[in-house]
């Protein structure tokens, strides 16, 4: 039953053609813009390594990454303080769910630019709102006898409190001043689910022309929905069915359903092949529950 939906829906949503916007993700999320747009970086209150610099690193040395655009800082301690933590921080607000677990990850690496080794590359973590959820990664020694070239992939998982932005993003520490030769990496953040405001989370990744996924998160369970496309934005009103009288962040034009399916656990994804004729143009979800009914976020296709 599932498979048949998917297909009705795949070459409906072929249909609509499309591309990739995330939604819903961090502005910015694999630094490749070459700077720190969407993130504001600070130092801890005794900490160094602000603003730091966006340069091509390969994250994961030996690992499938290519070399990219990642941010590196020298981070430690303004003024020595025993087992004090202190260094960076580079957040950005999110708007989140109460109530919802989310996981944020990213890619870290260390590096010494000296013969000599040195006790910590950096510790990792992920901060919401100032405070550190999850178990901070202390990325160990580095240099000399540690080895020069330290990464790996970073996780932290969280219940979010209160629906409405939250600062979210990594902290990055040292609990000594930086010698200068001590360089600390991260690229490839990510959040999941993608987040959103009260509604559903509704986004769209992939290429245009080419392969698009559209995935929805924090829907009602086992609710029909359906995804709208339009050629604009605008105000359009649902003007009849089970959720006449909803307001959508669409326009008239070209207006039609893509795809007609069910929204699951609350979550899912369909994914097609789509052509330049709708490449840029506006989908939304339309949830039949509630009065009016439930609608996701208006996302622009690629
Ligand atoms: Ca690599
Ligand atoms: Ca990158």
């Amino acid at each position: 039953m599932r498979t048949s939906k998917m297909i009705c829906g795949l070459a409906a949503l072929a249909l609509v053609g499309g591309g990739s916007v995330a939604w819903g993700q961090f502005t910015n999320d694999d630094l490749e813009t070459g700077d720190f747009t969407g993130w504001t970086v600070q130092n801890t209150p005794n900490g160094v390594g602000a603003p730091g610099v966006i340069e091509q690193y390969d994250i994961d040395g030996g690992g499938p990454k290519p070399s990219s655009y990642a941010a590196k800082f020298a981070v430690g301690q303004a003024q020595f303080q025993s087992g004090q933590q202190e260094g960076v921080e580079m957040v950005q607000s999110l708007d989140l769910v109460d109530g919802v677990e989310y996981t944020v990850s990213y890619s870290w690496a260390t590096k010494r630019e000296s013969n000599s080794g040195n006790v910590t590359g950096g510790v990792f973590s992920v901060i919401v709102d100032g405070q550190i959820v999850g178990t901070p990664l202390d990325s160990g020694g580095i240099g000399g006898s540690y080895g020069f070239y330290k990464y790996g992939e970073y996780s932290a998982t969280f219940t979010a409190s209160g629906t409405g932005p939250h600062e979210v993003g990594a902290r990055i520490t040292r609990p000594y001043q930086s010698p200068g030769d001590v360089f600390s990496y991260v690229d490839d953040f990510d959040i999941d689910p993608p987040t959103g405001g009260g509604g559903p989370s509704l986004r769209a990744i992939g290429d245009c022309p080419g392969r698009v996924t559209v995935s929805w998160a924090n829907a009602t369970p086992s609710r029909p929905m359906a995804i709208v496309y339009a050629n604009n934005t605008g105000s359009f009103v649902v003007p009849g069915g089970p959720c006449a009288g909803t307001p959508l962040g669409l326009g008239t034009s070209g207006i039609h359903i893509a795809y007609q399916g069910g929204t699951g656990g609350g979550s899912g994804q369909v994914s097609t092949n789509i052509g330049t004729g709708v490449c840029g143009h506006y989908i939304q979800m339309v949830v039949v529950s509630g009065s009016p009914c439930e609608t996701s976020n208006v996302v622009q296709l690629p």
